[in-house]
């Protein structure tokens, strides 16, 4: 299995929360949990013993028929009333709580675009550019721009709070506090296309000091070992259109339709947490990426085995 070693339950689910935001919501789905089971309880139970209580029984009289009961109806209908009421004014008092306005000035945290089938993270104080790896600091409450680069996505890890669709020409937005370092993953909600099942999400949260740190490494431009397989690499990159889709910190090679690739090999997956980044799955990825994730928006290149170890040896160069 491909997510061995790389998804633990633990880490998606909505039992396991780390920020207030998803503490408040996990507060009315269990308060309705609690209030459905009763009920489905009460009507299973009285149905059971209504049925064997008042059959009619061989040989016996007719049971008495009546009809029509109105404090019993009052009730049938109040009780439920009141209690989507409850629910329904819980709803919006924890949705206005999750979700405050967003000052006009405030600039987002993280700015992260949904793409098929891969994620972008944008810090825009820090200006600097990720994928699919997204780190973000605890104990500050962020703003978490929400968009989409082609089709509707959705973003949601369990953990961190509510779900929240990514449109093509609007800008969407979350609060999240994190209360504890930790990586908590998720995956895209909105059905996106062939690859949506594997449009993983993987948060790193760290402490600020760590996070800072991580914010200073992004900055910096990789410093390539100078062997000729490397430089090899790099050259291809840049000259077999690699570049016209994928950037590189410090290089010409700016393009935006797929993953930014500045420190890969820092990261510890690829593929939006399906693999681990390793030389095997870099060549066996750059060798048929059609054969890897199916429908991915990477064309199959024609390379040789020198220059896919090459490019395999650049790639995993840039830590
Ligand atoms: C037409 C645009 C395009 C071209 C050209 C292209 N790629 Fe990609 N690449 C993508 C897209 C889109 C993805 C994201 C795939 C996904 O996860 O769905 C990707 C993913 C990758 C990844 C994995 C990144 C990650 O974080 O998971 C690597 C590595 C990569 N490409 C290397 C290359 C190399 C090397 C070349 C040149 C031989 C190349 N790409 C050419 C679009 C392109
Ligand atoms: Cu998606």
């Amino acid at each position: 299995m491909v997510l061995a070693g790389l998804w633990d339950i633990k880490q998606s689910s909505i039992f396991n929360v780390a920020s207030p935001q998803a503490d408040k919501i996990g507060a009315v789905g269990n308060g309705f949990l609690v209030a459905a089971t009763g009920m489905f309880l009460l009507v299973a139970v009285l149905t059971v013993y209504i049925c064997r209580r008042y059959r009619a029984r061989a040989g016996g009289p007719e049971p008495a028929q009546t009809s029509g009961n109105r404090k019993l109806e009052i009730m049938m209908v109040g009780v439920p009333l009141l209690m989507v009421t409850f629910f329904f004014f819980w709803s919006l008092k924890t949705m206005s709580a999750v979700l405050p306005p967003r000052p006009a000035n405030r600039t987002p945290d993280v700015i992260i675009t949904g793409h098929q089938y891969w994620w972008q993270a944008d810090y825009p104080a820090n200006r600097i550019s990720t994928a699919n790896e997204i780190h973000l600091p605890v104990g500050r409450k962020l703003l978490v721009a929400l968009r989409a680069a082609d089709v509707i996505h959705d973003w949601w890890v369990p953990a961190l709070g509510a779900k929240m669709d990514m449109i093509p020409g609007t800008e969407n937005y979350l609060w999240i506090t994190i209360t504890r370092p930790g990586t908590y993953l998720g995956g895209c909600s909105e059905f996106c296309g062939q690859e949506h099942a594997w449009m993983r999400i993987r948060v790193i949260a760290q402490e600020p000091k760590d996070y800072e740190q991580w914010l200073v490494s992004q900055a910096a431009i990789d410093k390539l070992p100078a062997d000729s397989l490397t430089t090899k690499g790099a050259g291809l990159f840049m000259h077999a259109s690699c570049s016209s889709c994928h950037s590189i910190r410090g290089t010409a090679a700016v393009g935006t339709d797929g993953p930014d690739l500045s420190h890969f090999a820092g990261r510890r997956t690829m593929l939006t947490g399906i693999q681990k980044v390793s030389k095997q799955n870099i060549y066996l990825w750059l060798l048929d990426p059609q054969k890897v994730k199916p429908g991915a928006h990477m064309p199959k290149f024609i390379f040789g085995r020198d220059s896919l170890l090459a490019l395999t040896a650049y790639l995993s160069s840039l830590k």
